[in-house]
C-alpha cells in the first residue's frame, strides 16, 4: 500500500512545452463551501466538510490531472476575524501565506449572503488578473435575479477577472470554473504524479475523517476543543489496524464525547471506519481512545507538535 491516495486516470503524453500546471487557492470566510468545492472539483474527499464554521484547520492540496493540465487546488481554513486564539491566528496565517504563493485565487462567497468577513477578505485579494469570484451554493437560491444583484454589488468593489456561480453539491458549472482556471494556469510540467489526489498522507486524511464525525455529532458541545492523532498504523496483507487518539482539553469533555453508554464514540468510530475502509479499499480495524491534554489548542508549540502549520 502506498503512503498517498491514488486513483487510476486515463492520460496521454502532452506535447512538450504546452502542459499547464499551477496552484489555485480556495479562500473565503468560514462555511461558504470551500472544502465541498475542492472535493467536487477533484472528485474525491480529501477535505472534510460540516455545516459548522471552521471545519478545515490545515492547508490541503487536492490535485486534478488532465492530459494537458494539472490543477493543484489549495483548500484553506475559513478566514475569520472574531476570535484571536493561537489556533485562529495559525489558520489565518495559512490563508495569508497561501495568497502569496499561488497562480490563481478562487474567492468563494455564498450566494445571497455577503458579510463583514467577506468584506475583509476582499481587501486582501491579490491582483485581479489572477482572481476569480466563485459564488457557491446557487442551488439554494430562490431566483436568478437575486444572483444578478448580489454579484453586481461585489464586482463594483473589485474588478474580478471572471465570475462563476456554482453548486458543488449539484455539480453545476464546475466545468465552466475549471476552464476559467485553466486559462490562467502557467505552462509547467506536472508537479505531482498523474494518479495523486492529495499531498497529505492517508493517515492524515484518516484522522480528519474521525475529526469530521466528532465535529458533526458533538460539535455543539465540543466545537473546537478536540483534535485527532493517529497513534498506530499497521498494514497487513488485507487489513489495516489503526489506533487513534482524540485529544480533549478537559476531563469534563470525555463524557460528552463518549455519550450515554459510549454510544457517541461507537457511532463516531463506526462511521469513520467505514469511510477509511472505502478510502484504502480494504478492511479496517479502528480503535479510538480519548486523552485529556490541557490547553493543546492554545499553545503554538503544541499545535506545531500536533502537525499544525
Ligand atoms: N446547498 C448546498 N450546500 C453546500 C454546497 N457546498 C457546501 N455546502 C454546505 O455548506 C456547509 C459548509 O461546507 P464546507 O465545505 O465545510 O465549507 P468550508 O468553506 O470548507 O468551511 P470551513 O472549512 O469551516 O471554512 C456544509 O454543510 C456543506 O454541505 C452547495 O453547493 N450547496
Ligand atoms: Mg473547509
Amino acid at each position: 500500500m502506498t503512503d498517498s491516495i491514488q486513483v487510476d486516470v486515463l492520460s496521454s503524453e502532452p506535447s512538450a512545452g504546452t502542459h499547464q500546471c499551477g496552484f489555485i487557492a480556495v479562500i473565503g470566510r468560514p462555511n461558504v463551501g470551500k472544502s465541498t468545492l475542492t472535493n467536487a472539483l477533484i472528485g474525491a474527499k480529501v477535505s472534510i466538510v460540516s455545516r459548522r464554521a471552521q471545519t478545515t484547520r490545515h492547508r490541503i492540496h487536492g490535485v486534478l490531472s488532465q492530459p494537458d493540465a494539472q490543477f493543484v487546488f489549495v483548500d484553506t481554513p475559513g478566514f475569520q476575524t472574531r476570535h484571536g486564539g493561537a489556533m485562529n491566528k495559525m489558520m489565518n496565517r495559512v490563508v495569508t501565506q497561501t495568497l502569496a504563493d499561488v497562480d490563481v485565487v478562487l474567492f468563494v462567497v455564498e450566494a445571497g449572503k455577503w458579510s463583514p468577513g467577506d468584506q475583509q477578505l476582499l481587501a486582501m485579494l491579490p491582483d485581479p488578473a489572477r482572481t476569480i469570484l466563485v459564488v457557491s451554493k446557487i442551488d439554494e437560491l430562490k431566483s436568478k435575479n437575486d444572483l444578478f444583484s448580489f454579484v453586481s454589488k461585489i464586482v463594483e468593489q473589485y474588478p474580478f477577472s471572471a465570475v462563476v456561480p456554482v453548486s458543488a453539491d449539484k455539480n453545476k458549472q464546475l466545468d465552466v470554473l475549471l476552464s476559467e482556471v485553466k486559462k490562467r494556469l502557467p505552462v509547467n510540467e506536472p508537479f505531482f504524479e498523474a494518479d495523486t489526489l492529495t499531498d497529505r498522507p492517508v493517515r492524515f486524511i484518516a484522522a480528519e475523517y474521525i475529526r469530521e464525525k466528532i465535529f458533526r455529532l458533538v460539535g455543539d458541545e465540543l466545537p473546537y476543543s478536540c483534535t485527532v492523532v493517529i497513534e498506530e498504523w499497521e498494514e497487513l496483507p488485507n487489513r489495516v489496524n489503526i489506533a487513534a487518539c482524540v485529544l480533549v482539553e478537559r476531563e469534563s469533555h470525555k463524557p460528552i464525547l463518549l455519550g450515554a453508554g459510549g454510544a457517541h464514540m461507537k457511532r463516531i468510530a463506526s462511521e469513520a471506519r467505514h469511510e477509511i475502509a472505502q478510502l484504502l479499499d480494504c478492511s479496517v480495524h479502528l480503535e479510538v481512545y480519548i486523552k485529556v491534554r490541557k490547553g493543546w489548542g492554545n499553545r503554538e508549540s503544541s499545535l506545531r507538535e500536533l502537525g499544525y502549520e
